[in-house]
């Protein structure tokens, strides 16, 4: 019941902290050396579509290096709650409009993102 309830705000906080790692590795030109241990990141995006039960492309396994970060751009043609087990993220998906969830691989483990409604998964992303 409780981590049901702080879940809102770990998104919360969880976007934040990526939106705020990005301008603050710009807008701080003094002191590179010290945000050096998460330079080495990489972005991968990938779509994908949720037609009544088809996920498309098929659910499969994607690698995700620790450190990088992995777009996903979900669009499903119902209204819909996105879950990326692991990362703790938690989207709600309308109809027809692309919804972005930027995980990035902090732990190394096998992750499902599923859909709530009904209960599908889209992917696996392996961190390591
Ligand atoms: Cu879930």
């Amino acid at each position: 019941m409780r981590a049901f309830r702080a879940l809102p705000y770990a998104v919360c906080v969880l976007t934040l902290a990526v939106v705020g790692g990005c301008s603050s590795a710009t807008s701080d030109p003094g002191s590179g050396a010290a945000g050096a241990a998460v330079s080495t990141g990489s972005v991968r995006r990938l779509a994908v579509t949720i037609t009544g039960k088809t996920v498309t492309p098929a659910p499969a396994q994607v690698d995700l290096p620790i450190g990088s970060t992995l777009e996903l751009v979900v669009t499903s043609d119902h209204d819909d709650e996105l879950h990326a087990h692991g990362f703790e993220v938690e989207e709600a998906l309308k109809a027809g409009v692309p919804t972005t969830l930027r995980l990035t691989g902090k732990e190394a483990g096998s992750y499902e993102v599923e859909t709530h409604d009904p209960a599908l998964t889209l992917l696996t992303v392996a961190v390591r």
